[in-house]
């Protein structure tokens, strides 16, 4: 659970200088820098290390982070936990020189008692060791054999397109909660008629304690008991006339759960609900029962300097330019989101897909590898789930970005790509596996993987709602927009007739360099950018089952360096990396906040080119 400050519970955020040392022998356990590190230098947390320092930029080996601290004394009575928001790739952490604990996977937070370790009225150190190496048992892997030689293989050799920042990147906080406390707290909302139901599951952990919860927001205020059979009980409230939770109305109640001794209360949490559902039918994306339109982009935690570090100054800016541009949702591309960014989405009524670290997943090195990562992405699934399942702006899981078949080239090339190979039954078993474990946890929400343009229709077809990445006019038929534009109206036709299920167009767009210009519009330009997404927008307006596009990306972002990449940098964005907007975003905003007048006056089909605008 997020940690929270209230009248029992409380945090103290480590965010700040911390020392820093590279350890590129692997050297400092050995020598226990964990018991206090020599020859420092500082370094701002929450941040990627790379841009910090020139020296750092592609150092993605081991370092250590230390800093000291005081616990307050009200807490003696309570337990403490280090928790870090996210530390890429693995981490250690010592408290006081002793190990409390570790984590693998980026972007996760992670929680560890150190209640044992504290000192009190003195200060404490932590010491955490990270470790970025990119390897092919990782997820995202990296260092994967290619072949080719390594002929125009990007540096770092990342499988992904997205520059591999490391450190950590999210604040480090210490949190205290009682000794019995409550241990998590979910709510799923359903909808009756005009009524909202909530139901609340809680846990407590220590103790054998009675509880409340109470539910307050339009229309009044809510209470019930909490009695708990093996640490967990279970509530559900009826509000009449809910006030829903949508884009246009992100209406928050607030849920407060607390545990009481009979004499007192004990402990407290206190979560935000909104109340909403979410479904597939046939063809159709429902919110609240009302089929919905995804307009939005696959975005990037990516500024410059402090690379993947949290900016919460830069998540606002972002959902205060997706209301501008007319975005009502976009997709955690290619890994899960800081926490803030959720809690942001559910004030402002963005919807989310939220997806796992799981992009360049192949399945043709060898079982010890596949299964590594097979583990790696289960850990991962269940630990977002924890994590975001009662944030009401999310309303998809996507298990997996472009999982890459191994005859894919082929596919591409013309040569004869179409036979099945053993490593596609490999990929179809581990994919299935990843969406039925996603499944599992969350019957709520639809689950998806985003798949490769050209890529195995076997495995679109195991989503419940279809994400593909499109590239026509850019990878494929570069310079040719009107023959991209055909072959994605055929691709969309024939994936809707073997599938029948929702269509999302998760990717598509061009680079463009901010400034370059041409008439006619060539590959590169801003011009082209605008009438490629143009072209997009076009053939989706005419096939209601495409319930979403995407556009790659909201801004350019950092990538490694290759000939694909000037400066290092993807430009696929609609914005500049400082968030200027291109022609692009014009263009869209053009024709998505029409749409909003469009719909509000009870038109037809609301993603229709505006009558004012010139083609
Ligand atoms: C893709 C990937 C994305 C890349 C994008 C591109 O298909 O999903 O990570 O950045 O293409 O621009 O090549």
């Amino acid at each position: 659970m997020y940690p929270q400050q209230n009248d029992i519970r409380n945090t103290l955020d480590l965010s700040g200088l911390w020392q820093f040392k590279l350890d590129p022998h692997e050297q400092g356990e050995r020598e226990r820098w964990f018991e206090g590190l020599a020859g420092t230098r500082t370094i701002a947390v929450p941040a990627s290390w790379n841009e910090q320092f020139q020296d750092t930029r592609d150092y993605l080996g081991t370092a250590w982070y230390a800093r000291e601290f005081y616990v307050p004394t009200g807490w003696r009575d309570q337990r403490a936990y280090l928790r870090v928001g996210s530390a890429n790739y693995v981490a250690q952490v010592w408290a006081n020189g002793q190990l409390a604990g570790g984590h693998e996977g980026g972007h996760l937070p992670f929680a560890l008692d150190v209640t044992d370790h504290v000192r009190w009225e003195e200060p404490n150190l932590v010491a955490i060791q990270v470790n970025g190496d990119l390897e092919p048992t990782r997820v995202p892997p990296g260092n994967v054999r290619q072949g080719l030689g390594g002929f125009m293989r990007g540096y770092p050799n990342t499988s992904f397109d997205f520059f591999p920042y490391t450190g950590l990147q999210r604040p480090v906080i210490l949190f205290s909660v009682p000794q019995d406390h409550i241990a998590d707290v979910t709510a799923v909302t359903t909808i009756e008629g005009r009524d909202g139901l909530v139901h609340v599951t809680a846990w407590q952990e220590g103790g054998a304690l009675d509880g409340q919860v109470v539910l307050a927001g339009e229309g009044g205020q809510w209470a019930a008991r909490l009695s708990f059979t093996d640490g967990c009980a279970r509530a559900v409230f009826r509000v009449r006339n809910a006030r829903l939770w949508s884009p246009d109305d992100p209406y928050l109640y607030r849920l407060t759960v607390t545990l009481n001794d009979g004499a007192s209360t004990v402990d407290r949490y206190t979560l935000e609900v909104g109340i909403r559902t979410v479904a597939v039918q046939g063809d159709k994306l429902l919110l609240n029962g009302q089929p919905v339109t995804l307009t939005g982009f696959g975005k990037h935690e990516d500024f410059p300097v402090h690379g993947r570090g949290l900016n919460v100054p830069l998540v606002v800016k972002d959902y205060a330019l997706l209301k501008w541009v007319g975005a009502n949702s976009y997709r955690t591309s290619h890994y899960p989101y800081s926490e803030e960014a959720m809690q942001l989405a559910d004030h402002e009524g963005i919807l989310i897909v939220d997806e796992i670290p799981a992009v360049g997943l192949r399945f043709d090195d060898g079982e010890k590898n596949i299964e590594a990562r097979a583990a790696q992405c289960r850990r991962q699934m269940q630990e977002l789930i924890a994590r975001d399942k009662n944030h009401p702006s999310v309303i998809a899981w996507s298990v997996a970005n472009e999982p890459f078949p191994t005859n894919m080239i082929r596919r591409f090339t013309g040569g004869g790509g179409e036979e099945r190979e053993d490593s596609d039954a490999i990929g179809t078993r581990f994919l299935e596996e990843m969406l039925a474990l996603a499944r599992e946890l969350d019957p709520t929400r639809p689950v998806t993987l985003v798949g490769l343009m050209g890529g195995p229709v076997e495995w679109l077809a195991l989503s419940d709602i279809v994400f593909i990445n499109s590239y026509y006019g850019w990878y494929v038929l570069g310079g040719r927009l009107d023959a991209g534009a055909e072959m994605l109206a055929q691709q969309l036709d024939s994936l809707h007739q073997t599938l029948g299920k929702p269509i999302v167009i998760s990717e598509f767009g061009a680079d463009a360099i901010p400034g370059i210009h041409s008439d006619p519009p060539e590959m590169w330009t801003e011009e082209y950018q605008v009438e490629l997404l143009r072209r997009y927008l076009d053939v989706a307006v005419a096939r209601p089952f495409v319930v979403g596009l995407h556009v790659w990306n909201f801004a350019d972002f950092k990538t490694g360096q290759s000939v694909g990449r000037v400066g290092g940098m993807n430009h696929k964005g609609v914005f500049t990396r400082d968030r200027r907007p291109k022609m692009a975003a014009h263009f869209l905003r053009e024709r998505w906040t029409a749409q909003e007048a469009t719909a509000a006056a009870g038109a037809c089909d609301p993603r229709a080119e505006p009558a004012s605008s010139t083609q």
